[in-house]
Order: structure tokens, then sequence, then C-alpha cells
């Protein structure tokens, strides 16, 4: 089989697409900082699009990978062999595919050992977009808060020593010093994560960060450069080693880091560029002023609606969101969490019918070919949860409507915490904002002392909710007794 790399554009199999533009002309316009697969189904599928229209070649993406782990390090030598290409597939529910090379990405820089060339990239003029997937726990927030935590460890070395940065926030704020002491224009932060106000978020961990250092940068920042809000969507489930066979036997070419993905996409953003954006409108994103109301109904109701389904599958020892979604119970307690919880607290962004989205959503989570792994979803809950869940639990106790369903979503993740299944199977709790003395609460003989975790602040408790915390408990008793199923099966029953 033939080795994915710029020699091999010139004779793809024809299973394989390719938008057939010249990538030697390219200059990156994006910086994207942590190139996981989510940014390479979404924000890259869509400047592949846009860089095959004539004009657009100043808009290519330079990737930076931050973090020092095996899988950033093996990225970090497979995308320059590969010269920044890789294969995307995509799989509609009904089993249809496609498969393509995206090409947007001519150049991979890799900050634990490129630390000096990544800021030059960042400060270079015609770098005019730093785009970020760091995922929700990336943002540094204080534990419980939503303030950006100077007294992090990392924060802390990057303030001492400041030209050697290692957080995304660090790079962005010397990216932005050397470009102001230039005289350079600043560029836009473009949060690509799920959090609510993920553009405002930015803004404050970069302004925060950056006053902590010297103030007049900070002014300089709030003044010049601008934190557009947008909402992501892709599935994108992960590529574990043994899959990559499969797949490059799919596409026809050796492709050692290929992404699946389903075929919906959606991005959504405010359009306030400071230094100049691609035509991404021409290539199907929705360019608005106001993103808020399209990211509260997806956070909510998909992102939600996945956490909902995975913790209880995973305890019934499912592994996958499309068997999830067979099972009546689950599809049923969906149903009735986004009808009953969440469809009441929201308003619908203009053009989109929260109906008609609900009934998108569980057919794309039913979409058996994508394979979205539970354990992806699960993963990370402490840092998710008060984004996805919080404030709908917070909306139902203040308005004092029906919690059963929350109380049943959070007793199964206390539950997962646990790391063990319904069919008594170990496995480890992928948490890495959790502390371990946060997870211990959850082994307290007193079952409500989970709810004392810190992410549990914004869910809105307060001491009068004794009913809440009583159902949580009375869950996670069921739960030990009966396992996930059987206690679902009675709840979406009643
Ligand atoms: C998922 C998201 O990680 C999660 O919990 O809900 O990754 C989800 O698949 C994406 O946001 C879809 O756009």
């Amino acid at each position: 089989m033939t080795d994915l790399n710029s020699a091999a554009l010139s004779h793809l199999p024809p299973q394989l697409s390719w938008a057939g533009y010249d990538r030697d002309h390219l200059t990156p316009g994006v910086v994207h900082l942590s190139v996981g697969n989510f940014h390479r189904a979404h924000q890259a599928w869509y400047l592949n699009q846009v860089l095959a229209q004539p004009g657009h070649e100043g808009w290519a993406i330079c990737g930076v990978g931050l973090m020092d782990t095996p899988a950033e390090r093996f990225k970090a030598r497979a995308f320059p062999e590969q010269d920044g290409l890789y294969t995307l597939s995509r799989f509609s529910p009904n089993g249809a595919a496609t498969h393509e090379v995206i090409g947007a990405m001519t150049e991979y820089l890799y900050a634990p050992e490129q630390m000096e060339a990544v800021l030059e990239r960042m400060a270079a003029p015609t770098t005019r977009i730093v785009s970020l997937t760091i995922t929700e726990g990336g943002y540094n927030h204080a534990p419980g808060t939503g303030n950006y935590n100077l007294e992090a460890p990392v924060t802390q070395q990057e303030l001492a020593d400041p030209a050697h940065p290692l957080s995304a926030f660090g790079f962005i704020v010397e990216a932005l010093r050397r470009r102001q002491a230039a005289g350079t224009p600043p560029f836009t932060v473009l949060s690509c994560d799920n959090l609510r106000h993920n553009g405002r978020v930015a803004r404050d961990a970069v302004l925060t960060h950056a006053r902590a250092l010297d103030p007049a940068l900070a002014d300089w920042i709030a003044s010049t450069t601008t934190f557009p809000n947008g909402m992501v969507d892709r599935i994108t489930p992960g590529v574990p080693p043994e899959e990559v066979a499969r797949l490059d036997a799919m596409t026809g070419i050796d492709d050692k880091l290929p992404v699946i993905a389903e075929d919906f996409g959606q991005w959504v953003i405010e359009d306030r560029f400071c230094n100049g954006r691609p035509s991404l409108e021409e290539v199907g994103v929705q360019m608005v002023g106001d993103v808020h109301p399209y990211e509260l109904a997806k956070v909510r109701m998909l992102n939600a609606s996945h956490s909902m389904l995975a913790y209880p599958g995973l305890l019934a020892g499912l592994e996958t969101v499309s068997e999830a979604l067979q099972q009546p119970e689950i599809r049923a307690l969906l149903e009735q969490f986004l009808d009953r919880d969440v469809i009441p607290t929201l308003q619908a962004p203009a053009g989109m019918d929260l109906e008609t989205y609900k009934q998108v959503l569980l057919a794309r989570f039913a979409n058996p070919t994508v394979g979205d792994q539970l354990s992806r979803i699960t993963g990370d809950g402490g840092s998710k949860l008060p984004t996805f869940l919080g404030p709908t639990v917070a909306h139902a106790l203040h308005r004092g409507t029906d919690t059963r369903r929350l109380a049943f979503g959070i007793a199964c993740f206390a539950r997962y915490l646990l790391g063990i299944d319904d069919k008594g199977r170990h496995f480890t709790p992928f948490e890495p904002q959790l502390s371990e003395e946060q997870i211990a609460l959850t082994r307290e003989a007193d079952l409500s002392a989970v709810l004392r975790m810190s992410m549990f602040h914004d869910f809105g408790l307060g001491t009068g909710d004794h009913d809440f915390i009583e159902q949580v408990v009375a869950f996670r008793l069921d739960l030990r007794k009966r396992g996930a199923m059987a206690v679902l099966h009675d709840l979406v029953a009643s």
C-alpha cells in the first residue's frame, strides 16, 4: 500500500477524493493549538474546502501539539512524514461512506521540542487566527470556579518565565506580546471547545494571564484582540491503534493517522475577527451576531444526552453509543430528558426547531457505522458535566420540576467514578481534572457526600434541596443493588 504524503496525491486510490489545490503555495494563516481528531474532522475539513477556492492561499493551518505524551510524540513524527496529510472517512446514518484527503495543515510543530518555532509562527504577521481545541478541562479554571487559575503550577512556572510557555494561554500571551512589541496587529483567538461562551472564557483566560505579567499588555490585548464565541459540532470517535489498519484498507492508502466522523457537521461563529478571516460562509459555516442560543441548544441537548446515555450504558457493559441507543430504556430516557427536562428551558435559535434537532441528534447517535465509544464520552466528566448538565439541574431545582432523571444521571456518574461496572468488571475512569480527594468523596459511607465535589458547585444545589439529594442517594443504592438497566427500566416507565 502506498504511503500517504505529497507524492501520493497524484495517484490516489479511486475511492479517496482530494480537493486538488496546490499546497506548495499556501501560507498558514491559522495556528491551531492541540490537533486532536475533532479539529482534524471539523475545522480542518472546513478550511480544506476554503483552500480549494481561488484567493485563499493565506489560510492554511499550522498545527501545534502542546502536550508531552506518547500519543502527541507519535503525531509529532507522523504528521511531518505525511506532509501534514491525513484521510477523513465520514459515515452517514444510512451507512454511506465518503473518504477524502485533508490537506489544510501544511505545517505541524511540536511545542515541547519546537517552542521557539511555535512562537515565531504565532507572532508572524501572516498568522491571523489562533484557534484552540484544548478540551473543556484545558481552560485552567480553579476547582469549582469559573476563574482562570493563576495558582496552577504550570501557570506559575509560565508567569515566572514567560519566554518559555507551556500551555495554550502561555503561548497566546507571549505571542501577542511579541506582536505588540513588533507593531504587528493581533490575531483573533477562536475557541472551538464545548464551553458556554467559549470565546468569553478564552478571553478571560488570556487577559488574566496577561494582566498577571504586564497590565499594559493586557490593556492592549483587551482593546485590539477579538475572541468570537463559536458552536462546533461533529461526532468524531477516537481511532484506537487496531482501527488504523481497517480504515487504511477502506481508503486504500497507508495513513498512520486516519480520522473518522459522522457526515453531519455544524459550525456557528460570531463574526468578530480582528485581523481578517477566510470566507467560511461559502463552505457552510454560519456567521451570526450572537452564538449563545446555538451553543445552549447544542451543549444542553447533544452533549448532555451523550453524558446521560454514556454512564448507564458503560455500567451496563455496553461499548458504543449506537449500542446504547438500541436499548429501549436508554432511548426512552433520552426522549424524556430532552422533552421534559431540557427543551422547556431553551429558546430555539433563529431558523432552528428544537424538536427536529432532537430527532436528528437521536438519529446521529444511532448511526452504527460511526462506532463512537462510550468510554470517550464518559471521560473527563469532571469538566464536562458542569457545562452539559449543571444549568439544567439548576433550572429544575429553581423551578421545582421533576429531577429524577437528572438525579439518576448523577448517581450513574458517581458509580462510574468507583471504576466497576454492573458485571463486576473493573475499569479506570479517565478524570484528569478530579483530584484523588475529590474522587474519594464517592467512596464515603454517606452516599450524598459525592455532591460535595467542587464540580457540583454550579448545579444550584442549596441546603433546601433535600429531595434531590435523597433522590441521588436512593438511585445510588438502587444502582448498587440492581444495576443500571433495571433501575432505568422502572424510571422511564414511571
Ligand atoms: C461528546 C462530544 O465528548 C463528549 O462528551 O459529547 O465530544 C461530542 O461528540 C461533540 O461535541 C459533537 O460535536
